[in-house]
């Protein structure tokens, strides 16, 4: 209510006690009537008014509420993006021009064998220690597990693969080895596998068309240094 409001009820009101204070018989029931409705319309107007600035504040509300809502879409991108960042984080660095799978290879398995393994030398050709944690491949369904040879029994390398700056980490039999389990089908020799290496950082690096070939008896051993000594020579899987 206005200031304005209130001095028109006030005057009303005033000219009310003035015809009662007048005293006059005759007149004084109709000028009673008079600032009756005085009052009465000064109150109507001062309704209006209150309309008035209960719309104005209406509006101001609604301008405000609008605000509010830009602000929050604001707030809902500035999110958004930070999601975004994160999630180009979440996918890492690695690609296969920095991590390379030399002269990888899948051992071939009959129908029904079940288990085979990925061998070769991993090499990180970045600044920055990697850590191999998991990997798929074009095969499809079947499990994999980064394996290990402890006690001449392998079993799951806990914590995956950790490769220094530039280093490199032999995959072989008797030693690390990529496991294929459970998978149903043949894995021929001659064919090719495609290996998807996942790492902690949430790069996937896609070695593509690792070959299969058989392995004599014998190269299941442990290998000896000297047959891994040349791998910096070949590039074979660098794509
Ligand atoms: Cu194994």
């Amino acid at each position: 209510m206005t200031t304005r409001t209130l001095s028109r009820i006030s005057i009303a009101t005033l000219a009310v006690a003035a015809f009662a204070l007048a005293g006059c018989s005759d007149s004084t029931k109709d000028s009673v009537d008079d600032a009756a409705s005085a009052v009465t319309s000064a109150a109507a107007e001062a309704g209006d008014d209150a309309k008035d600035a209960a719309k104005d504040a209406g509006d101001k509300v609604k301008e405000g509420a609008e605000d509010a809502k830009d602000a929050a879409k604001d707030a809902g991108d500035k999110v958004k993006e930070g999601a975004e960042d994160a999630r180009d984080a979440a996918e890492g660095t690695l690609t296969a021009e920095t991590v390379h799978l030399h002269d990888g290879f899948v051992k071939a398995m009959p129908a029904g064998a079940g288990m085979t393994a990925i061998f070769g030398m991993l090499e990180n050709h970045t600044d920055h220690e990697i850590n191999l944690t998991g990997f798929t491949t074009s095969l499809g369904k079947s499990d994999y597990e980064i394996h290990e040879v402890v006690d001449g029994k392998m079993q799951e390398k806990k914590g995956g693969i950790t490769i220094k700056a530039g280093g490199k980490h032999v995959l072989e039999p008797g030693a690390d080895h990529l496991m294929i389990l459970n998978y149903d089908g043949a894995v021929e020799a001659g064919s090719t596998v495609d290996v998807t290496l996942e790492f902690s950082d949430g790069s996937k690096v896609v070695v593509k068309d690792v070959p299969v070939r058989a392995i004599a008896a014998g190269e299941e051993e442990y290998g000896s240094d000297s047959a891994h000594g040349d791998h910096d020579m070949h590039h074979d899987n660098d794509k």
